[in-house]
């Protein structure tokens, strides 16, 4: 049976490609009627510092974003990952299938970890192999991320192939298919088409947050770089207007229409054209979403019931599978 699983970071501020590349999805796959698990990953959050006064409410601020982008916690189970103790025992085991040597391969932690390796936590680094757990434990079939998470999944795969074979139990673990999809899987910054656009950019105008007012969406497209062209033709190659490119997928994933559709109606005209219309649909398409999130942080005790019960249905499947891989593992148990 298909089983849908992702998370998204409690490490505060969510940004343009958060809500493309997964949040909007996830809406989608949830009406396609397979049972949708979305979590706060809140052990993946301290990975890096974060302030502990802060964090509870970073981890509402993400299950509000949840609900306020049309997840319906009567169909989807919307949980707190540090609140079911499962993840953290699976990732330990995984910690002794995984090897280092696949670890090594990592870009996210070479990127994340910059050019002091040394200072960086232990976590950081196992950070995929608590990943592998999250997915795993709900024998999870698809999980939909964005561009940037594809090696990771890849490792998961390798884990769920590995202790299958170690410990002989063949199909015990699922492999789980990425599901990268859409116009807009790996949204770049608005400053430089090159880089992805993330909430590490020291420059804000680099992205769009979700906690933007229309004034500051509309400046940040207004500003965003382009080149000395006009809008592409559609059968135009855009490899080297990377700037372009990104707005014209954005413009694209916001809209539902493929990106053929947009440079069709746009080929020919200037940016100045382009950029004020992009804006009113960021703004109209974020305004309600934000919206949303301002009212159900107001009242955290109705998100606070979403994630306590999401958390009880969550534990329900995770525990039996957790007591049945310390069983095959030859764990002692009376
Ligand atoms: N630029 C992006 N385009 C499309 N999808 C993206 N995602 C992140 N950035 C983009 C997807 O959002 C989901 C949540 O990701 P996360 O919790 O791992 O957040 P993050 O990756 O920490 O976000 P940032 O901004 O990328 O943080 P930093 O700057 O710390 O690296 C995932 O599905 C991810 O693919």
């Amino acid at each position: 049976p298909r089983r849908i699983l992702s998370g998204i970071q409690a490490s505060g501020a969510l940004h343009l490609g958060n809500y493309l590349g997964a949040l909007k999805r996830f809406t989608a796959l949830q009406d396609s009627g397979a049972p949708c698990f979305l979590f706060v990953a809140d052990m993946h959050a301290i990975t890096v510092w974060q302030e502990p006064e802060k964090l509870a409410a970073q981890t509402r601020e993400i299950a509000a974003a949840y609900l306020a982008s049309g997840l319906d916690p009567a169909k989807s189970v919307i949980f707190p990952q540090s609140a079911v103790r499962a993840h953290a025992e699976l990732a330990w085991i995984f910690n002794c299938v995984a090897r280092l040597g696949w670890l090594d391969r990592m870009t996210q932690f070479k990127e994340k970890s910059g050019k002091h390796k040394e200072r960086a936590s232990v976590g950081l680094y196992t950070y995929p192999v608590l990943q592998a757990a999250d997915i795993l434990l709900y024998k999870a079939t698809e999980v939909p991320v964005g561009e940037d998470q594809k090696q990771h999944l890849e490792l998961t795969r390798d884990i769920a192939a590995k202790f299958n074979n170690d410990f002989g139990v063949p199909g015990f673990f699922p492999l789980p298919d990425p599901l990268i999809q859409g116009p807009a899987t790996r949204v770049m910054s608005l400053r430089d088409g090159q880089a992805k656009m993330s909430k590490s950019d020291p420059s804000d105008m680099s992205r769009i947050n979700l906690t933007d007012d229309a004034d500051a969406i509309a400046g940040k497209i207004r500003k965003s770089k382009t080149d000395m062209g006009v809008m592409p033709a559609p059968d135009e190659a855009l490899d080297d207007r990377p700037e372009v490119k990104n707005l014209i997928a954005i413009y694209a994933a916001l809209s539902d229409q493929s990106r053929e559709q947009v440079t069709a109606e746009f080929a020919g005209q200037g940016f100045g054209a382009f950029k004020p219309k992009l804006a009113e649909l960021a703004v109209s398409s974020l305004a309600p979403v934000t919206a949303e999130m301002r009212r159900l942080m107001n009242d955290p005790a109705e998100i606070d019931r979403v994630l306590k019960s999401g958390a009880e249905r969550a534990a329900e499947i995770a525990d039996p599978v957790v007591d049945e891989v310390k069983r095959i593992v030859g764990f002692w148990r009376a």
